[in-house]
């Protein structure tokens, strides 16, 4: 690990995202997105399930406003445990109470965070005021104190911090200080960045190493990325420590959770618990990535902050190998992780089912995160390769294409009877929902997007890193020296990158990435002494004139993709892949029963250019055949099959679902040449 090769995300104020596809999704997040999400969060969107977010926020400011008028004569409330999720009895008439998950707060932290990048790049007065509005909202609910989590102010403050390991206090704080930062970098308004900080002082008060301090840890990471971004907008050097604590105490024994809620541990002695939080062994013994798969991987991003701030060899490595068992064992083709719905988790490795797969855009928006962290401590293709292929897949799928409905679970298999009537997929669903009463999905998906450029575009004292392609015009400083850096491309669909390049005298360097995906490359516009390719990436340095043109050219064939043979569901089976999007097959183009469905890999495949719910998309069609219906009795002697050739459609897998509820299958049989007829 050398520091000096470390990495940082672009300030979104210096780099403006001009892309058709990538910033159509922006936009999407910025004209659709924000506002449908700001009707939810206040419980206005018609058959939507109810948030109470701000109405939680309002209700604790109403609170405090009343304590404060009535002095000794307030009645504080008393700590009731309704149930993990709290719903109205009558919801015709709401009383003045908490309602919905403990982790309700959390929605609007993300909603601004996503409000915060887009004015950075697109200032709106009427947006912002929104904003300033919603934040003198959630201020008005924070206590004297610093503490600030609706579920304990208005259930009651006797029981803060008693249940670390389920009631998220630490994971809402964590999304408020990162909205916090994020707006105060867009804005300059440290409103709700200085209501973040007594927040953090709070807790920095309650917990860590000194004597009589609390040793706890949060049951839901988040807390540790979020105070050090906290100490890296701030300099605190406390959050930083605070966010290493959590970090260390972790999976010690004996166990935290233990000690918080012994009868719970006498009823659950078995250590297997502590897998779901990956509490089970402190961080740095912990070789398989297990548990609920949000959690862990908000967990790696923590520990991967950690390690690059205090170059930390160790951490390094262990974020390493739970990197290496993530991505080399327990991923969707998607970039989906998590395979079991039984506690969102990961499962055992290859078991990978595609029908009953979790996948939940959090967890694969988490992997992102993850991702990034290790590019900035080590460029490595392998990790933006990652970072690509969930973004352009199994992350984009979670969001329909108006932006007005979502997927929290992403399967790579969907037939909608069983999503009805089968309850092993009841969390499968067929068509995107308008709003979630655990709505952690939406507003996760809308602050990743409109920071997508962060994502795409790190730096570090001279060198520009493009991870993702698309369409940007950077500036980056250079011992006060201006490089301005504008990127041209087609992707998805097209290869093609052109990058014109205003650098002269700076000592600029660029590093491209080579996508993974692509079997060899073709640039212009510099010699083979100008560059270098290392890990993925090519590097570009020279003696830049006023203005030079590269260009790039990575083809995007079609693959068909196969399985470990581990994968057992995917025995077999293929899936077909162009360039960074994996598609599927759906019911809209190929008819009902796609399971019936066989591809002729040897075939040779169309890709067309088409119009899909009003976007112009490539879809590739492939020679396949239909299995002929045969016997109806329910079994029958085997008899070779009746195959009938077909064409088979496919579109990119982040679409499905758009065109009203159908069936969808990624992974299709091959056909067998010797086997069927
Ligand atoms: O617990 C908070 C969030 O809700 C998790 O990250 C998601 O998996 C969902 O359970
Ligand atoms: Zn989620």
């Amino acid at each position: 690990m050398e520091r000096e090769d470390f990495n940082m995300p672009l300030s979104l104020k210096r780099l403006q995202v001009r892309d058709a596809f990538w910033g159509d999704e922006m936009e999407l997040v910025r004209t659709e997105v924000i506002p449908y999400q700001w009707e939810a969060l206040n419980d206005r969107v018609e058959n939507a399930a109810p948030s109470f977010c701000m109405r939680n926020f309002k209700l604790a400011g109403r609170m405090n406003r009343e304590r404060l008028e009535k002095g000794a004569l307030f009645q504080e409330p008393e700590y009731c445990f309704r149930g993990f999720e709290a719903l109205p009895e009558d919801p015709a008439h709401l009383e003045d109470r908490f309602y919905g998950f403990v982790f309700q707060d959390s929605d609007f932290s993300k909603w601004i965070e996503a409000v915060a990048y887009s004015l950075a790049s697109h200032p709106d007065p009427a947006l912002e005021g929104i904003a300033d509005q919603a934040i003198e909202i959630v201020c008005a609910a924070q206590q004297k104190d610093g503490y600030l989590d609706t579920y304990y102010i208005l259930n009651g403050r006797d029981k803060t911090f008693t249940n670390l390991k389920d009631h998220h206090e630490l994971y809402c704080f964590g999304h408020l200080a990162e909205g916090a930062v994020a707006y105060y970098q867009a804005t300059g308004k440290d409103r709700l960045l200085n209501a973040a900080r007594k927040f953090a002082d709070y807790i920095d008060s309650y917990f860590g190493p000194g004597e009589g301090k609390c040793k706890g840890y949060p049951g839901h990471e988040i807390a540790e990325m979020a105070l050090v971004r906290l100490y890296e907008a701030t300099g605190e050097k406390r959050y930083l420590a605070l966010a290493r604590f959590f970090i260390e105490e972790r999976g010690k024994q004996p166990y935290y959770f233990d000690q918080e809620n012994p009868e719970e541990a006498r009823k659950h002695p078995h250590m297997l618990r502590y897998h779901y939080y990956q509490a089970h062994l402190p961080v740095r013994e912990q070789k398989e990535a297990v548990g609920h798969a949000v959690r862990a991987v908000y967990l790696y991003s923590g520990m991967a902050d950690i390690a690059r701030l205090t170059e930390d060899e160790s951490l390094f490595e262990a974020c390493q190998r739970l990197w290496r068992d993530i991505t080399g064992r327990k991923m969707y083709l998607t970039g989906g992780i998590g395979a079991t719905h039984i506690g969102e988790a990961f499962s055992y490795p290859y078991d990978l089912p595609n029908g009953t797969a979790y996948a939940e855009t959090c967890a694969s928006i988490g992997l992102v995160f993850f991702a990034r962290r290790m590019l900035g401590i080590s460029p490595r293709g392998e990790y933006a390769d990652v970072m690509e292929r969930a973004l352009y897949n199994g992350i984009l799928s979670g969001m329909a294409l108006d932006g007005k409905s979502f997927f929290y679970v992403n399967p790579l298999e969907v037939n909608p009877e069983a999503c009805r009537r089968d309850e092993r997929k009841s969390h499968v669903k067929a068509v995107r929902q308008k709003w979630f009463g655990c709505a952690c999905c939406p507003p996760n998906l809308a602050r990743l997007l409109g920071s997508l450029g962060s994502y795409a575009f790190t730096e570090n004292q001279d060198t520009l890193f493009v991870h993702l392609y698309m369409g940007a015009c950077i500036q980056k400083d250079i011992g006060g020296k201006q490089v301005r850096v504008f990127l041209e491309s087609n992707f998805p669909w097209e290869g093609r990158v052109v990058a014109r390049v205003c650098a002269k005298g700076t000592g600029f360097r660029l590093a491209l990435r080579i996508p993974g995906w692509c079997s060899g490359f073709s640039l212009t516009g510099c010699s083979q002494q100008e560059r270098e390719v290392k890990d993925g990436y090519l590097y570009i340095r020279k003696q830049w004139g006023e203005e030079e043109l590269l260009e790039l050219d990575f083809p995007m064939e079609v693959r068909l993709m196969a399985s470990h043979g581990q994968v057992r569901e995917n025995a077999g089976k293929v899936a077909v892949t162009r360039g960074p999007l994996v598609y599927c097959l759906e019911e809209a183009d190929n008819g009902k029963n796609l399971h019936q469905l066989l591809l002729d890999a040897q075939g040779s495949y169309k890709v067309q250019e088409e119009e899909i719910c009003g976007k112009t998309v490539n879809s590739v069609a492939f020679p396949g055949y239909r299995r002929k219906q045969g016997e109806n009795s329910l079994y029958h002697v085997y008899a070779r099959e009746e195959l009938l050739p077909v064409s088979l459609k496919f579109v990119p897998y982040y679409m499905w679902a758009n065109r009203g509820e159908n069936e969808m299958q990624v992974w299709v049989t091959v056909k067998n040449e010797k086997e069927l007829g």
